[in-house]
């Protein structure tokens, strides 16, 4: 699929901050499980250039057990409505496998549906999503995470995960999402081991090939702990991993990813505004680098306006 050209400043790689109002996600567990304090750390991070904000009450890291429905409703509702309240301009979304979630979120002000199991997990998603008629995110993924690195067995990667994220794609769609509020995502450590996330980060490019704007999610996990690290050595704590993780989402806005999930906002800014300085530099991002669903002429056709993109930063 041939992207247009976009000039300087336009069609960059946005920035989503992660508030896990969990007790237990590797990377921040238990630090914003109050609403209050995941209230305020979503403005934070709005304040730090976040454009859209994840908001998630299940944790997905390796190993993990499930909240009950009402738990997660009873974490997540209320966050989304205060920061809807506090930030009525803010793109917000849930984090979330469950219909019954997502419809309450969206209710209460998400417009945007993060499902990591593509649909896969609750029958009713995808059918709950286009109705609604929402953003949706549907990332690669084998099984719950209880149990899922057992299934991180690849003859080859890439191909493998492009065929069956494409046949998400094509779930998706056929339940009556609209093509242009369709977001893919590799699934960076679900299902995975070190190895393949990298190879997935490497040719990322054909992952954007699929057809659909791309959500790459690398922050803090498990893989970029260990990277340069001797194989025996323990992984680096997770937030001792935001300038690796760094590293990655420049390689993504450089492949075109549509945005970056991050903890770190604001260094991820800074990373991000080094590759537009550079493009400025040179006159304009080359085309393959544009990020699907963002350049000026794609607008027109995307449920997100542009000043949702573009609140208080241009
Ligand atoms: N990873 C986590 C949670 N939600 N959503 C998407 N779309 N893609 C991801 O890779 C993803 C996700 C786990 O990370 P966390 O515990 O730091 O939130």
């Amino acid at each position: 699929m041939t992207r247009p050209a976009a000039g300087p400043g336009e069609g960059r790689t946005l920035v989503m901050g992660v508030v896990n109002v969990t007790p237990d996600s590797f990377s921040d567990g238990g630090r914003f499980l109050p609403t209050d304090a995941a209230v305020a750390h979503g403005l934070q991070l709005l304040a730090e250039g976040a454009d859209l904000l994840d908001i998630g009450g299940e944790s997905t890291r390796p190993g993990a057990h499930r909240p009950s429905l009402a738990e997660e409703l009873a974490r997540v509702v209320p966050v989304v409505a205060a920061l809807a309240t506090a930030a009525p301009d803010a793109v917000i979304s849930v984090d979330t496998m469950r219909a019954p979630v997502a419809e309450a979120a969206v209710a209460a002000g998400a417009r945007i549906v993060n499902d990591v199991s593509g649909g896969l997990a609750d029958v009713e998603m995808l059918p709950l999503v286009a109705r609604l008629g929402v953003g949706y995110i549907a990332m690669h993924w084998r099984g719950h995470s209880a149990d899922m690195q057992s299934r991180a067995v690849y003859a080859d990667v890439v191909p493998e995960v492009c065929r069956e994220l494409a046949s998400r794609r094509d779930a998706a769609l056929a339940a009556g999402i609209a093509p242009e509020r369709l977001i893919l995502d590799p699934g960076l450590g679900f299902a995975k081991l070190p190895e393949h996330n990298w190879a997935l980060i490497a040719h990322l490019d054909q992952v954007i090939g699929l057809g659909h704007p791309v959500l790459f999610a690398a922050s803090r996990k498990g893989f970029i702990g260990k990277v340069g690290r001797p194989a025996d050595a323990d992984p680096r704590p997770a937030d001792a991993r935001d300038v690796a993780t760094a590293a990655t989402s420049v390689l993504a806005a450089l492949a075109g990813a549509w945005a970056v999930r991050v903890h770190d906002v604001g260094g991820t800014r800074d990373a991000l505004d080094v590759v537009e300085a550079t493009w400025a530099a040179r006159g304009g991002r080359p085309s393959n680098a544009t990020p699907q669903g963002t350049a000026d002429t794609d607008r027109e056709r995307l449920f997100f306006h542009p000043r949702f993109f573009l609140h208080g930063r241009d």
